[in-house]
């Protein structure tokens, strides 16, 4: 079992215990879609994620603990939130886990009596506009679960700390780790899930396949489409296509093994080739789940199919794919690129959509050469006739692989 190397510490800031951390947001690249329990987030199929950079997407949690609050509070982007069901899940896993000794912070001792009578605020601020619709449910609660094991004194490994995570939000149990990183689900088996719950809860955990530096140069481009279109949330989306997809089952003993070892391999040997088709195709299949789902649910919308067809276009004209694109429970799409057709990748999209320099975020724009040309004149051209007008994007966030979840000095 890999040891917690986050070294953080809580400390005293005017009278009150706090810790910090910062999380990044995942992009799942065999994608979770379905639980088979709902009380202990137990995924239908294992996942595998990349981890972005927290330089350009990240969540920055703040825990407190005082026997000054009156109750427990939680603060999302400056508004108060409820405590959700899950979020009180959390903290009684983590209630029960205080070591009996109590915790020492900067040479003050806390009882554990002292530790379970204070009481907890939150505050979580994401770095990214909610309106964007990346979701930052990952970072926060990846963020929430490492700050929360560290200010109780509890002693929790970062695969525990994931299994934590997951409680809050399953997708969130992956940014534990930076680099590339599997939700194992806990059990091989779909039928013997019903009676070993507590045990497959105990088994489904994070688990780093290959860290930021293996394949320190994909990056990542993530398109954020208008969309008008009423959103059906991934946690009530999932749970209709498991009542009423037969495809779904498919996916889960078919597809998602294939897809899943395939992709492993093709981290391990770096094969673009291989691992650009498998992202693509695993995409393609959440979505056809959710054609399958009745009602069907609407994720794509026209910029979204107009971004995937152009990415076919651009990889069909050129010696090996430029880019693969992947989808969530929304209209954004996230186009994964090698670092040296990340400008050409960006220009092309950036003028198809029509959008200015000041609608780009690119922080590490002058660590990535400039442009080759990747495709010849007359493709290009058929390119931009093809679907200049049908790419509508309000910005694109340029990122790259990066670190897990990390306690800061704040
Ligand atoms: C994923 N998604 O693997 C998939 C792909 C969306 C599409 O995980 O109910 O917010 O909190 O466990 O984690 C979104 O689902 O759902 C998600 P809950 P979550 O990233």
């Amino acid at each position: 079992m890999e040891k917690d190397t986050k070294t953080g510490q809580p400390k005293w800031e005017d009278g009150k215990l706090k810790i910090t951390a910062i999380s990044p947001i995942n992009i799942a690249l065999i994608k979770y879609w379905g639980k088979v329990n709902e009380e202990y987030i137990i995924p239908l199929n294992s996942s595998l994620s990349i981890t972005l950079s927290t330089d350009d997407l990240c969540s920055t949690t703040s825990v407190y603990l005082s026997d000054q609050f009156e109750n427990d509070t939680l603060t999302l982007n400056g508004e108060s939130e409820e405590f959700t069901t899950r979020i009180q899940g959390m903290m009684k896993v983590i209630r029960d886990q205080v070591p009996e000794d109590g915790i020492e912070v900067e040479g003050k001792k806390v009882t554990k009596e002292e530790l379970l009578k204070m009481h907890v605020s939150v505050v979580s601020d994401n770095n990214f506009p909610t309106a964007s619709g990346v979701a930052s449910s990952s970072s926060g609660l990846s963020c929430l679960a490492l700050c929360l094991a560290k200010i109780y004194g509890c002693d929790m490994d970062m695969t525990e700390i994931s299994k934590l995570a997951r409680l809050g939000s399953g997708s969130a149990c992956r940014s534990l780790f930076g680099g590339y990183v599997e939700w194992d689900r806990g059990f091989d088996n779909l039928e013997e899930v019903d009676s070993n719950l507590e045990t497959i809860g105990k088994n489904s955990k994070a688990v780093l396949i290959q860290d930021e530096k293996h394949w320190p140069d994909l990056c990542c481009c993530i398109c954020v489409a208008d969309s008008s279109q009423k959103k059906v949330s991934s946690t009530k989306g999932m749970k209709t296509s498991v009542e009423t997809s037969e495809f779904l089952k498919h996916r889960e003993k078919v597809i998602v093994p294939k897809h899943l070892s395939m992709i492993k391999d093709a981290l391990k040997d770096k094969d673009w080739n291989a691992l650009s088709e498998i992202i693509m195709k695993e995409s393609n299949s959440l979505h056809s789940v959710c054609l399958d789902t009745y009602p069907p649910i609407f994720y794509q919308n026209d910029t979204t199919k107009a971004l995937i067809s152009m990415v076919h276009d651009l990889n069909n004209n050129h010696y090996e794919p430029i880019a693969a694109y992947t989808v969530d429970a929304g209209a954004n799409v996230f186009l994964i690129t090698p670092e040296k057709n990340l400008k050409f990748l960006l220009n092309t999209v950036k003028d198809l959509a029509g959008l200015s320099d000041d609608k780009i975020k690119f922080s590490f724009e002058k660590d990535v050469e400039s442009e080759h040309n990747q495709v010849d004149g007359d493709a290009m051209t058929k390119i931009e006739n093809e679907y200049k007008s049908k790419i509508n994007l309000h910005q694109i966030i340029v990122t790259r692989v990066g670190k897990g979840v990390t306690i800061i000095d704040k």
